[in-house]
């Protein structure tokens, strides 16, 4: 199945480890992490994916984590607005590589909302939206209105509850088929009743944020139960070590904004 054709990134800088929400993990290594975006960036491409490759920003320590300044779409891309004030240089910053590719399809979240791309999870033409410390009421609503006008569905699910969750698609992933891979804290959710859950081992929470990319699943390297269960349900995986990235409380997801075939209304 090719749902992406292409997808955006950007290289780690060097005060990469200066970003903020370090963990207890210790400091990352910029160029084990620039090896490691490099290799993430050849699983894009294999599967199938074009990828346009922007440069490190010195000035934005979490500038690789491209998901989070904007939400991409097979008709518009929503410009969002950053919880966390240190990180709202990334907006300005993302906007040529948007631009390049929708033009003027572009809508964006306006004070006081706020958004950040890592708390939207897209299952076919509904969106999840998560409230947490960084998105906010304001922000899920504005962004609700958005998608409603492209002719998506959203709701809401409240991550503020689970204080290790940073954003949505930290602890829950969908991987097609109807089905999530997701951390214990939220296989309950109401929201998600209807699909079926892989449920991580809480020693391996980290790996509930992985990316369905065409005919694979990449998921975070080491992770074996988790593997085997993403593999159990059909689907192949493509392991990758994502150390560095995890020091910075960043997964597979928030390194790409993956973009579908574009479908622009004629205006
Ligand atoms: C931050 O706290 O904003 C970064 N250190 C990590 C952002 C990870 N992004 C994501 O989950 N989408």
């Amino acid at each position: 199945m090719k749902q992406f054709e292409q997808a955006i990134v950007r290289i780690p800088c060097d005060r990469f480890p200066e970003g903020i929400t370090p963990g207890s993990l210790g400091k990352a290594d910029v160029a084990s992490a620039r090896k490691q975006h490099q290799a993430y960036i050849e699983t894009l491409k294999a599967c199938g994916v074009k990828v346009t490759v922007l440069e490190a920003e010195n000035d934005f320590p979490d500038s690789c984590f491209v998901e989070d300044p904007a939400i991409v779409t097979d008709r518009v891309a929503i410009i969002t607005r950053f919880g966390a004030a240190s990180r709202s240089g990334e907006t300005p910053l993302i906007l040529p590589a948007i631009t390049a590719v929708y033009g003027d399809h572009i809508e964006t979240i306006q004070a006081p909302g706020t958004v950040e791309g890592g708390d939207i999870c897209q299952v076919g033409e509904h969106f999840f939206i998560g409230l947490s410390l960084r998105t906010n009421d304001e922000g899920a609503r504005q962004l609700g209105e958005i998608l409603k006008k492209y002719g998506f569905t959203s709701s809401t699910i409240d991550i503020r509850k689970y204080k290790t969750v940073l954003h949505l698609k930290t602890g829950m992933s969908y991987l097609g088929n109807d089905t999530f891979i997701v951390m214990p804290e939220i296989m309950d959710e109401p929201e998600l009743k209807k699909y079926t859950k892989l449920v991580v081992t809480p020693e391996e929470s980290y790996a509930a944020n992985c990316i369905r990319v065409n005919d694979f699943v990449i998921i975070p390297a080491g992770f074996t139960n988790a593997i085997a269960q993403v593999e159990g349900a059909g689907f192949k995986t493509l392991p990758l070590e994502m150390s560095e990235f995890r020091k910075q409380d960043g997964g597979l997801s928030c390194l790409s904004l993956r973009i579908p075939e574009l479908h622009f209304a004629s205006q």
